[in-house]
């Protein structure tokens, strides 16, 4: 919870320095230290202890004595002193996607606007349009900007609470009497953002399981307490239910429970036709309960296999499993690698041995070594020199190594015209390209979708990472064709990334489901800059389970050689369409 804290209040830091119009580089270098602190998965109370702050990548001796002061105060002076001089009203207009400090200043100062309503309200009545340098699109973006703030209240990223979870389930299995516990909900299905925490129960002792419950650290408040569901809210401001079940219903529970909504109407009809009633107490022929100790009774009484959690939307797996079609979804071990890695050379915090030696403790088998291309100064990205020095380091490491092996990899920036940031008799001398967009955002959709596809036309280019640019509950996804984009993808056999960076899940499950039915590989990778990072793998392994992907479809499920020599194959084979 402090990560949170210390980077909210950094965070802050930045948007107040934006709005004065400070130095950029003093203002990015705030916000990189906010999503590094935010993105860590110790406790930054424990790296501060051990006096390892300066081991986030961003945090230098200055910045790590203002993460000491926040530990120690709970606040931060420059902070407290910056909202002295700036209204916080400026600060939430910022939230806003799109609306930048001075735009916001402007709307502050000129119209005196000082909540979010009234900002709607002068946006509807054209007041914005007179402004100089506004015209009827900012309005129009202000009013989306303002829509997406509203959605995003109340969900939070599966990342961040997944974890939470778990430690709740493993709590409660080491405290108390209880038998059975699954997640279920949204969790369970591996939505990109979920409302709130579920957890399923089977005890004889539900009351000691309850007071245990109440009892955990990170409980804040008890909202309801019985004998069969208690609610609590957390302290990282989230509600989590605890039910406990019959065993003899604990299947239907569980499928009831995991939902969605719309799967669950569906399997009930599907139950009718067949003079069943299915709830979450069990299949019942009249008064009869005839099932729903286990969760494959309650799809098999309607006739169906087990369906994975992540396919329970309702959208079209009921009808794939009717025709025995469900996919084999690509299973969590088959992903052996890590795609997208940053390390040393540009701005990670790991050397290329320490990304090896997580890598293994993962249990994987390769890592893709990603850096930041030249152009990208501020992310340190690597200047021709270096490249060969990095090449040279990971030629060296990979004939020592008996285990991990490294991709000598590039993220190369796109440049705004869809040129590339390095020139082709270097990109040529990668193992694998991955290009990305990491400015122009505001371009309109046409000129972004060409971009990327000028850079997918590059005969060295593997893989486009993060396509939509969106960050979740922060920055929506900017236009793009995706329709265009796959079709290209495919054209050129370029994979689309999944980057599992717990903000980014971009693509997400419904572009990946096009890309896979469209016959586009994918290619799962963390984006990591700290190697605790790795650890969001799974993430993007359960996108793209719920984008319906089998192992053929993800590159990750190649090893080490399979991967090279598929690279290098699409690579001839995109020269050859050339010449
Ligand atoms: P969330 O919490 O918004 O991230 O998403 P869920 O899916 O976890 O939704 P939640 O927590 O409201 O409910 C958990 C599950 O309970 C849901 O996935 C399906 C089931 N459920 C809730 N309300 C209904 C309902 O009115 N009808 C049916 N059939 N199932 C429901
Ligand atoms: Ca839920």
């Amino acid at each position: 919870m402090k990560n949170q804290e210390v980077a909210e209040i950094f965070r802050q830091v930045a948007a107040l320095l934006e709005i004065k119009g400070d130095n950029p580089y003093r203002i990015r270098a705030y916000q990189r230290a906010a999503q590094n602190i935010e993105a860590l998965t110790v406790e930054v109370e424990e790296l501060a202890a051990k006096g390892k702050l300066e081991r986030i990548p961003g945090i230098g001796k200055d910045l790590a004595q203002k993460i000491k002061e926040i530990l120690e105060t709970g606040t931060l002076s420059l902070y407290e002193e910056l909202k002295q001089e700036v209204p916080p009203e400026l600060l939430k207009f910022l939230e806003i996607p799109g609306m930048g400090p001075k735009k916001a200043k402007i709307i502050y100062e000129t119209l005196g606007i000082k909540s979010l309503e009234e900002l709607e309200k002068a946006c509807l009545e054209h007041k914005l349009s007179r402004l100089p340098g506004f015209g009827p699109k900012t309005e129009q973006n202000i009013l989306k900007g303002l829509k997406f703030l509203q959605q995003k209240v109340g969900r939070l990223p599966l990342g961040l609470v997944l974890p939470w979870a778990e430690e709740i389930v493993a709590l409660l299995k080491a405290q108390s009497p209880l038998e059975r516990i699954d997640i279920a909900g949204s969790l369970r299905r591996r939505r990109e953002t979920v409302k709130d925490i579920d957890i399923l129960i089977t005890s004889k002792k539900p009351l000691k399981v309850m007071d245990t419950f109440v009892g955990l650290p990170m409980v804040e408040e008890v909202l309801v307490k019985g004998e069969t569901k208690t609610s609590v809210r957390l302290r990282q401001g989230i509600n989590v239910d605890l039910r406990v079940v019959d065993p003899q219903c604990y299947g239907a529970a569980l499928a009831y429970f995991t939902g969605s909504k719309a799967h669950n109407i569906r399997i009930r009809e599907l139950g009718v036709q067949r003079g069943l009633k299915i709830n979450e107490y069990g299949i019942f022929r009249g008064q009869e309960r005839i099932g729903g100790k286990e969760e494959d009774e309650v799809f098999a009484a309607v006739g169906l296999p087990w369906i994975p959690p992540e396919l329970r939307e309702d959208r079209g797996e009921i009808e794939a499993a009717q025709a025995g079609k469900l996919p084999h979804l690509v299973a969590y071990e088959e992903v052996k690698g890590d795609a997208h890695v940053h390390s040393k050379f540009s701005d990670g915090a790991a050397s290329i041995e320490e990304i090896a030696s997580y890598a293994q403790s993962l249990g994987l088998k390769w890592v893709g070594i990603c850096d930041h291309s030249q152009g990208l100064k501020v992310a340190g990205g690597l200047p021709k020199e270096k490249v060969w020095e990095k090449r040279e380091a990971i030629r060296s490491f990979n004939k020592r190594s008996r285990g991990v092996k490294l991709l000598f990899g590039t993220e190369v920036d796109i440049l705004a015209d869809g040129s590339l940031d390095y020139p082709d008799e270097i990109l040529k001398e990668f193992d694998l390209v991955i290009a990305a967009i990491h400015s122009g955002f505001k371009q309109d959709e046409g000129t972004l979708t060409r971009r990327i596809i000028r850079a997918m036309k590059n005969p060295y280019v593997h893989v486009i990472a993060h396509p939509t640019g969106r960050l979740l509950g922060e920055r929506e996804p900017y236009p793009l064709d995706m329709e265009e984009i796959i079709r290209v993808a495919k054209e050129t056999k370029t994979a689309l990334e999944i980057n599992a960076y717990f903000k980014r899940l971009d693509l997400n499950d419904i572009h990946v489901r096009a890309a896979k039915e469209a016959g586009v590989k994918l290619c799962i990778g963390t984006d990591a800059h700290l190697v605790d990072q790795m650890h969001y793998l799974p993430l993007g392994i359960a996108v793209a389970r719920r984008g319906w992907c089998e192992k053929k479809d993800v590159l990750n499920t190649l090893d080490y050689k399979g991967l090279k020599k598929h690279l290098q194959e699409i690579t001839s084979w995109k020269l050859k369409q050339k010449a």
